[in-house]
């Protein structure tokens, strides 16, 4: 019988063909390890153990026979919401840490302590300054970056006050954030308040622990993520919608393959500069190579693709196959969702695997550190290290998938509707008014990441096929967007063969695609001053929660997800999460957080594997929207609830 293990384990060919190598070559990859580690643990799924002091571990029985609290008295509904906060609280500092260092290089930039970065976006960083109140007029750019990222950064220790960002909300939202009491306050405060909570002998109270989680996340989306994408822009520059290329097969065989993984771009920017050096495109001819080609992974696959169009090889369980091509002559990792088995892997084959983050090392991995004040340098000295392993190359063991898409990256709050609205007037209202003439049906946030617990990219794209074909305009960031670009959504073309007739006519009125890939995980921000703006241009209701739009994450398995799924439920968006969160063993935890917090904040959580019935959740959901609203029926389409 042949084998099809490669085609359940991804919905992508490319994918599918180093699996299938990787199996040939008896090499070890992630979804292996994830069949050798089955069955998992029962009650680390469900959410019912605890290790958190040293009278544990402690595990709740789920079939009622065995203990039914810890040494220390914990419930279930305790343990799963202390599990469930820390999780948060772990994916708001992953997001928030790397918005505080976005605000040092803009500070170093701005004072001239780092000659590789310069304040590229004008317009961006007088608005955001607008929003933190600085008086611009007589002072230089340089003086506004720095004020402002001085402002950003006090905010994560700041005591005092709440979080500038939150005042973008529309004002019915930050009363109730204010009325619940979880207006975030600062950024490390609320992750450290809610570790202190989660500690033993704390709360004891789930409902509570989890408001706390609400206000971390809040903390994340409106805070650190929101404060990492703005400064992005400025000191990078702001995305205009771009044309580029997606999958493994944009490694190039002829030539010199850098490959640049994990989620801060300030480093992988620098390096798109570096491999353009002449010095160093003569050293990679040298050793028999057509240039330099410079591909992303992940995160810092999407700064970059959004901001310079530069290709990326893929989405989070491709990191691996990307080497399995024997292509890669380096890959350059900085933060996040950087699997320890790369080392690994990259000792298979001639790979050069070099960490650059003091927060993010591997043992026996070269590291060679960045630092703002020398960016180029470092940049230079990496890619010269790649350069000089094409030499080391085995030609036999090169295996380029041919599979590339083309997409259209790029697109922000500042100009995705300036295409809706027109050169002359940019406005929200042109999307508003598709939405109330019943041409759209709303929109929906698709994103997160790959997990080997479902087939890779499979129910992305499933689930965003069948949003848009009932004219559901998708919004995407991270791994997510990564896989329907791989399947060509992410192009004006893709609306013919695959959009309702609705959102066709309106991605030929303006010639966008069905689905806009807005960026990275930390621009999910961007989405929330989206939904903000729908709600400003008017007609849509007072508040997020009036919305006709919901959001997703159908493969996800980061924390940061977690910390992500809050925040857009804490702001009032329906959210279907694939596998459900290691709530299942605490029945009062999942009906909180799945069906109460509704009432509470206008925003809840559903669990649903199959991604059809899941976009059908949120169509449902949608359509409920649209009645609350009185908006008419559907321009084209019958009512399918
Ligand atoms: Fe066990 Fe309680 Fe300690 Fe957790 S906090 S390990 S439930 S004794
Ligand atoms: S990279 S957090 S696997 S989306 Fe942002 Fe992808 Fe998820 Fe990492």
């Amino acid at each position: 019988m042949m084998n099809k293990k490669h085609i359940k384990r991804s919905y992508d060919p490319a994918s599918q063909k180093m699996i299938k190598k990787a199996e040939a070559e008896d090499i070890k990859i992630v979804w292996d390890r994830y069949d050798a580690m089955q069955p998992q643990c029962g009650f680390g799924e469900l959410g019912i153990c605890c290790k958190i002091c040293n009278m544990g571990p402690c595990r709740i029985d789920p079939f009622g026979e065995g203990p039914q609290e810890g040494v220390c008295g914990a419930t279930k509904d305790t343990i799963a919401a202390r599990n469930l906060a820390r999780m948060i609280a772990a994916g708001t500092a992953a997001h928030s840490d790397h918005g505080r260092d976005v605000a040092n290089t803009l500070i170093m930039a701005a004072k001239g302590e780092s000659h590789d970065y310069a304040l590229k976006s004008t317009d961006k960083l007088k608005k955001v300054a607008g929003v933190y109140g600085i008086d611009t007029s007589g002072k230089s750019v340089e003086k506004i970056g720095e004020e402002l990222g001085e402002k950003c950064l006090a905010e994560f220790g700041q005591q005092r006050g709440n979080l500038r960002f939150i005042s973008l909300a529309p004002k019915k939202r930050q009363q109730l954030w204010e009325k619940i009491g979880i207006t975030p306050r600062s950024i490390d405060r609320e992750v450290v308040e809610l570790m202190h909570r989660t500690n033993m002998g704390v709360d004891n109270d789930y409902k509570n622990i989890i408001k706390q989680g609400m206000r971390t996340s809040l903390a994340d989306g409106w805070g650190g993520s929101m404060i990492a994408t703005e400064l992005q822009d400025i000191l990078l520059g702001a995305p205009e919608p771009v044309r580029a290329t997606v999958n493994l097969g944009v490694l190039k065989e002829d030539q010199v393959n850098i490959v640049v993984h994990g989620h801060e771009p300030t480093l992988s920017d620098v390096v798109r500069e570096a491999a353009k050096d002449l010095e160093l495109l003569a050293l990679a001819k040298k050793y028999g190579a057509n240039g330099i080609n410079l591909a992303g992974m992940c995160c810092t696959a999407n700064e970059i693709l959004m901001r310079h169009g530069i290709p990326s090889a893929g989405n989070f369980l491709q990191q691996e196959l990307a080497i399995l091509t024997g292509a890669v002559e380096l890959m350059m990792v900085d933060v996040q969702c950087i699997m320890p088995a790369l080392s690994n892997i990259a000792n298979c084959f001639h790979t050069k695997l070099v960490t650059t983050s003091p927060k993010c090392k591997f043992p026996g991995v070269e590291h060679i550190e960045f630092k703002e004040e020398k960016a180029l340098e470092i940049a230079k000295n990496i890619i010269r290290l790649g350069v000089e392993n094409y030499k080391n190359r085995a030609k036999k063991k090169i295996d380029i998938p041919k599979e590339v898409k083309g997409l259209i990256a790029g697109f922000t709050t500042e100009n995705a509707f300036r295409f809706l609205g027109g050169k002359y007037r940019s406005t929200y209202r042109p999307l508003n008014d598709a939405i109330i003439s019943g041409r759209l049906r709303g929109a929906a946030g698709v994103v997160g990441c790959n997990n080997p617990n479902i087939r890779q990219d499979w129910a992305h794209v499933s689930m965003v096929k069948e949003l848009i074909k009932n004219d559901v305009l998708v919004v995407q960031t991270g791994c997510s967007a990564i896989a329907c670009a791989k399947e060509g959504l992410l192009t004006p073309e893709s609306a013919f063969e695959f959009a309702g007739p609705g959102l066709r006519e309106v991605c030929e009125a303006v010639g966008i695609p069905p689905v806009l890939h807005v960026g990275s995980c930390v621009d999910n921000s961007r989405i929330l001053i989206i939904l903000s703006e729908m709600v400003k241009e008017g007609g849509l209701g007072e508040d997020l929660s009036d919305l006709p739009v919901a959001g997703a994450a159908p493969e996800w398995m980061s924390e940061k997800a977690v910390a992500i799924g809050f925040y857009v439920v804490a702001s009032g968006v329906f959210t279907v999460f694939g596998t459900p969160h290691p709530v299942l063993g605490s029945e009062n935890l999942t009906k909180y957080i799945t069906h109460e917090l509704g009432d509470i904040v206008g925003g809840k959580f559903a669990f649903e594997a199959d991604p059809i019935k899941a976009a059908h959740m949120m169509i449902r959901h949608i359509d409920l929207k649209r009645k609350a609203l009185k908006l008419g029926p559907m321009m084209h389409q019958k009512k399918i609830h």
